[in-house]
């Protein structure tokens, strides 16, 4: 059994796409971060980041095992079922270009740019205006390699487009003035979209 530990934003719905995608048993716990209780102690005693999404693998040798962060996740869980991830090689390698590119590139924009523009009660323009651009060169990034693979590390679907498919569908499609100019992330996300297993994590926590 997994416990699942998350938040109903892009890095958690990360997290249980993977779950679902494996079918892999799993108990959700939901947090509100408005209310800090990602920072309760036995959250902290678990991973001291204090930030989720988080999983507890009780299905291993020894003590169970906690996991933070979406990218961590997904590449513990890919390599405890050998699905998404290749073993080896130049296909392993470019998913974990993707995974790298997506979890310290492309998301970074995005909640940059979600916290300048809708959180921030002061609006900075010049952060504003940064987390902008930054965005728009991001999103080029994504649809220029959609271009020319039908996934996104190759022609493999593989955990790459499990940790981007969120951003794109939340994200993407509220900045820059949704995907209408990116016409291969769109077409890769109607796809995406259409898997049963995104749609049920899409839901989760409930
Ligand atoms: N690098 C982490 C980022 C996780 C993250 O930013 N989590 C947010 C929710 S989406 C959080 O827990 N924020 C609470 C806080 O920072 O106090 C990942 O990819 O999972």
């Amino acid at each position: 059994m997994i416990d699942l530990h998350t938040v109903p934003t892009a890095n958690g719905y990360k997290a249980s796409i993977m779950l679902e995608e494996l079918g892999l048993p799993y108990r959700v716990t939901a947090y509100d971060l408005l209310e800090g209780e990602n920072l309760k102690p036995e959250l902290l005693a678990l991973s001291r980041v204090g930030r989720l999404p988080l999983i507890v693998d009780h299905d291993v040798a020894g003590e169970p095992l906690p996991v933070y962060g979406s990218a961590a996740i997904l590449q513990y869980l890919a390599e405890k079922t050998g699905r998404f991830l290749p073993a080896t090689g130049r296909e392993r390698a470019k998913v974990i270009e993707w995974t790298g590119i997506v979890s310290s590139d492309i998301s970074p924009a995005y909640s940059g740019q979600f916290v300048f523009n809708v959180v921030a009660q002061e609006k900075q323009p010049w952060a504003m205006s940064f987390y902008d651009r930054l965005c728009s060169r991001m999103i080029k990034v994504m649809d220029d390699q959609l271009a020319t693979t039908r996934f996104l590390a190759g022609s493999e679907y593989s955990i790459a487009d499990i940790l981007a498919y969120p951003v794109a569908a939340i994200s993407m499609k509220r900045f820059p003035g949704n995907l209408d100019g990116h016409p291969h992330i769109a077409r890769w996300a109607t796809e995406i979209g259409l898997r049963p297993a995104v749609q049920r994590g899409l839901t989760v926590p409930a």
